[in-house]
């Protein structure tokens, strides 16, 4: 039995509750660089429920973000009444994020799917298991007997266990020969996964967390940590309470937690990410900011990037950025200056205008500055989805398994003797079919099924009359696998209710490498099955087998699949050769881990070796400006030989620049206290409350200018759509306009007006292939005014400018409690 607080240090002695809706990242515990992060034990636990009387505690992580914080779910009477940070983990060091704390209640929400549905004369009705399954079963005859397997598409997650996505990719890419399989992580991170591909030659985050601990300058693009990875944040905020703190540029249009604590905040017009990059880079070689050993010992593709930079001045940029030289200046000089720079990056990069461009430019401050593979020395691409990095390295994003070239036929051989089928069966002519253009495909008619596991399309993809539309079609056989009813699910054909987090067993890798296993705690409610087993009985059922004629996949449970996957990434990057389920339940471990490496790996990269070999690299590379693709001889002829390759690009204005009559540059994202489409956020009553509803962010110049203040009833609309709601005045910058992506049309009987991508439009990076949430032209226009406030939040970039907007708190129902390790707190002792 665990006991919190008085197994390790004596009860309450450092014992608190707080408000965690209120105070989001909890309290300080400062540390200094090159110290150790100060542990802080973070738990809640539902109504009436104490330490004590929790039956058992049950490893797991987080699943409503990329940071991967360790936790135990505690379980009494069958039912999840709790959670509680992981004190020794590597990780979180015990802390938790509002989302962690309250968002398991989701897992025993009355609207959970407990029973299979198929549709019966237009309207799903409830069926079992047998008739759901054998109905996908005869379609997928009927279409691989008929058109063949490129009528068959899968459309999945990053939020699976990366034993499901081996699972599915196995029988997409071995049994079936499609190539139509892909994960929402097109959606989320397919640019970090390109962007380290172009310059390293294989997906993989080449620092670590800990990283924060002796960074001198923490570099955050496009990335709104303190809302997204809040732990990751907290970890920030306590280096910058204590002894030599880090500078922090921050490069964002709002006004976000990030850019008030910065040193430097730069906040561009959207879509001038390349434009700000190349005149960054530009003064880093001008004032010769350069490591000039690492750049000749460990890296191609200088000459290209001084002559592409060396027309981009500040002023320039400054032009296009609408932003002040000088202030560009500042943030190369803090680049410049800096002994050990950490820098991030996130959607506002990936999801805007050449988005692998801007992500490859990132990449090359570090190479140019030899700042990669020493502590403090990070390059975060980082993940959004928990995890996704496994959807990646799985091949359920379509790249085939263990970070292989689906251009080098020696990689394409060793997974056909891994899985024991020809190298034929396994589709590898060309890169893997893309998530928007599954849909295209499905919308043509040549896509005639679509199975859509843990993601809810009708809601995420850009465009959503489009979507609708191509979900619709009866001639797609649509089949949805979701814990809940969502807006994609009420328009498929079989739906598929799955076993949620907690109530399944599997591994998962968060966005700095660090593998967790999570462990079922409960059962899953009424019918509903692990994916994992959906996936497998599926295979049965069709009868897929090997060239030996055995089962394909020959794996009936998660450890024998995670068995299978370590095989299969054996000699890859990702190696996990040495990383048992045993290992696993002693704590959270980084990839790749090795019987050399028994431990894993804290950073990729320290000897300034990169696997960009053309025997051993994922990919050839693209032109990251246009997309197209770099075939094998021209590779060999530039052969990097274990070097990093430095990729420039010029800038390209966006597609739907504002115009007259859309002013506004409309860009979207997230809340602290929601996740996505809020199927689960929405149902623990302290997130929902704090951010119930959809709002509009606005500048007071834009404000005024269309007569709207805060609380007031706007209408956002572009060339697609319209949205309405209620305006939030802040700091955001001039021309530009928020909206949140959470709310989905659903409670709205139809009336689609409050989702942010009925505005969004159809265009991708040409490289990674992501679309672009955040660079559309829109406009407002005042709908009613009111009295009172818009539901946003105030603690993050939705902090009201000027207006008085009551604090959001959480009130009794969200105290929470904490210990510190220290619990003196105090500042630490500077380091030499
Ligand atoms: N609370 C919460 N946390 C989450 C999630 C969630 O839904 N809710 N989702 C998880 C997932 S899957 C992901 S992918 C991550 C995403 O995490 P983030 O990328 O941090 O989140 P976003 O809000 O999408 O976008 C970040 C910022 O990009 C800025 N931005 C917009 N356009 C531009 C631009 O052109 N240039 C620059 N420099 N910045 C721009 C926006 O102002 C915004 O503040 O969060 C993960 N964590
Ligand atoms: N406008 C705009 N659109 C965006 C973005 C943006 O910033 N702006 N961000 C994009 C990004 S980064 C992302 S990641 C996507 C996210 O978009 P989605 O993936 O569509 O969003 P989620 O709500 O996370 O959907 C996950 C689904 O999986 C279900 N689920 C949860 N756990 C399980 C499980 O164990 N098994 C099964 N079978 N189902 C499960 C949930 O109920 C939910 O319906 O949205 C993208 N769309
Ligand atoms: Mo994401």
């Amino acid at each position: 039995m665990r006991t919190f607080g008085a197994a390790e240090h004596g009860y309450d002695a450092g014992m608190a509750t707080s408000d965690r809706i209120a105070q989001p990242w909890g309290v300080r515990t400062p540390y200094g660089r090159g110290e150790n992060w100060p542990s802080r034990t973070d738990m809640f636990l539902a109504d009436g429920v104490r330490a004590e009387t929790v039956e058992r505690w049950v490893p797991s992580a987080s699943v409503l973000h990329s940071n991967g914080d360790a936790m135990d779910i505690a379980v009494k009477d069958g039912r999840i009444v709790g959670v509680c940070g992981r004190t020794n983990d590597r990780v979180n060091r015990g802390r938790l994020g509002p989302k962690d704390l309250y968002g398991w209640q989701a897992n025993h929400a009355a609207q959970r799917l407990t029973e299979p549905l198929i549709r019966v004369d237009g309207r799903l009705v409830p069926t079992d298991w047998d008739t759901a399954m054998e109905r996908i079963a005869r379609r997928s005859r009927e279409l691989l007997d008929g058109p063949g397997p490129e009528a068959i598409g899968f459309y999945t997650s990053g939020q699976l266990f990366l034993e499901e996505y081996y699972t599915l990719g196995v029988i997409a890419h071995g049994a079936i020969g499609t190539p139509h399989v892909d994960g929402n992580t097109r959606l989320c991170t397919a640019t970090a996964a390109e962007a380290l591909k172009e310059s390293f030659g294989s997906d993989g985050q080449p620092g670590s967390y800990a990283d924060v601990d002796h960074a001198d300058v923490i570099a955050l693009y496009g990335h709104n940590v303190a809302e997204t990875q809040t732990v990751l944040w907290a970890r920030m905020l306590d280096r910058l309470a204590g002894a030599n703190p880090p500078g922090l540029l921050c490069v964002d249009p709002r006004p976000t937690k990030v850019a008030e604590y910065a040193t430097v905040h730069l906040a561009p017009l959207p879509g001038s990410n390349v434009a700000l990059m190349n005149a960054l880079l530009h003064e880093l070689i001008e004032h010769d900011w350069i490591d000039h050993d690492y750049l000749a010992a460990h890296t191609i593709g200088f000459e290209d990037l001084a002559q592409q930079v060396s027309g981009w001045t500040p002023e320039r940029a400054a032009d296009i950025c609408r932003l002040e030289a000088r202030q560009i200046r500042q943030a190369a000089e803090l680049l410049g200056a800096a002994p050990r720079l950490l820098s991030t990056v996130l959607q506002g990069f990936y999801q805007s205008h050449q988005a692998t461009a801007a992500a490859v430019q990132v990449n090359n401050v570090h190479l140019l500055r030899g700042m990669l593979g020493k502590p403090g020395c990070g390059v975060m691409q980082m993940n959004g989805q928990p995890t996704a990095q496994n959807t990646r390295e799985c091949g359920a994003d379509g790249d085939l398994a263990g970070f292989r070239n689906y251009a080098n036929a020696d990689h394409v051989a060793e997974l056909a003797e891994l899985w024991h089928v020809s190298p034929e069966d396994i589709p590898h002519d060309g890169p893997p079919t893309h998530a928007m253009r599954m849909f295209e495909l499905a919308e043509q008619g040549s896509l005639r099924m679509l199975w859509v596991s843990a993601t809810n399309p009708a809601v995420s993809l850009p465009e959503l009359a489009r979507i609708r539309g191509i979900l619709a079609r009866p001639e797609l056989f649509l089949v949805v696998q979701d814990i809940f009813r969502t807006e994609t699910a009420e328009l498929a054909d079989v739906v598929l209710p799955a076993a949620a987090w907690g109530e399944k067993t599997g591994a998962f890798t968060n966005a700095d490498r660090t593998v967790h296993l999570s462990e079922k705690a409960v059962e899953p409610p009424g019918s509903a099955r692990p994916d994992l087993d959906i996936f497998l009985d599926y295979a049965r059922r069709m009868d897929f087998r090997d060239r030996a004629g055995n089962p394909l996949p020959p794996w009936t449970g998660a450890e024998d699949a995670f068995a299978a996957w370590q095989r299969c990434s054996a000699g890859r990057p990702c190696d996990y050769s040495a990383l048992t389920y045993a290992k696993l339940r002693e704590g959270g471990v980084q990839w790749p881990c090795t019987d050399e490496h028994p431990d894993g790996t804290e950073r990729l990269y320290t000897d300034g070796h990169f696997p960009t070999d053309p025997d051993y690299c994922e990919t050839y590379g693209k032109d990251i400006a246009d997309g197209s693709t770099i075939e094998e001889q021209d590779y060999r002829a530039r052969d990097p030989r274990g070097r990093a390759i430095i990729k420039a690009a010029d800038y390209a204005p966006p597609h739907e620049p504002p115009s007259e009559q859309y002013p506004l540059v409309l860009i979207t994202g997230r809340t602290l206290y929601h996740f996505h489409t809020r199927t689960k956020t929405a149902r623990a009553p302290q997130l929902q409350a704090a951010a119930p509803e959809v709002w509009a962010e606005l500048c007071p110049q834009d404000a005024q200018g269309a007569g709207v203040s805060e609380g007031d009833l706007v209408e956002v609309y572009s060339r697609r759509g319209a949205v309405r709601a209620r305006a939030r005045i802040t700091g955001i910058r001039p021309g530009v306009v928020f909206l949140p992506f959470h709310y989905g049309y659903f409670d709205d009987d139809g009336e689609h007006t409050r989702a942010a991508n009925e505005l969004t439009r159809t265009e991708l990076d040409p490289a990674s292939k992501q679309p672009l949430f955040k660079t559309a032209a829109a406009a407002i226009r005042l709908i009613e005014h009111s009295d009172g406030v818009a539901p946003a939040p105030t603690t993050g970039a939705s902090k009201p400018y000027g207006a008085n907007v009551p604090e959001t708190v959480g009130g009794e129902r969200a105290l929470a409690d904490h210990e510190c390790a220290e619990p003196k707190g105090g500042v630490a002792e500077p380091v030499s």
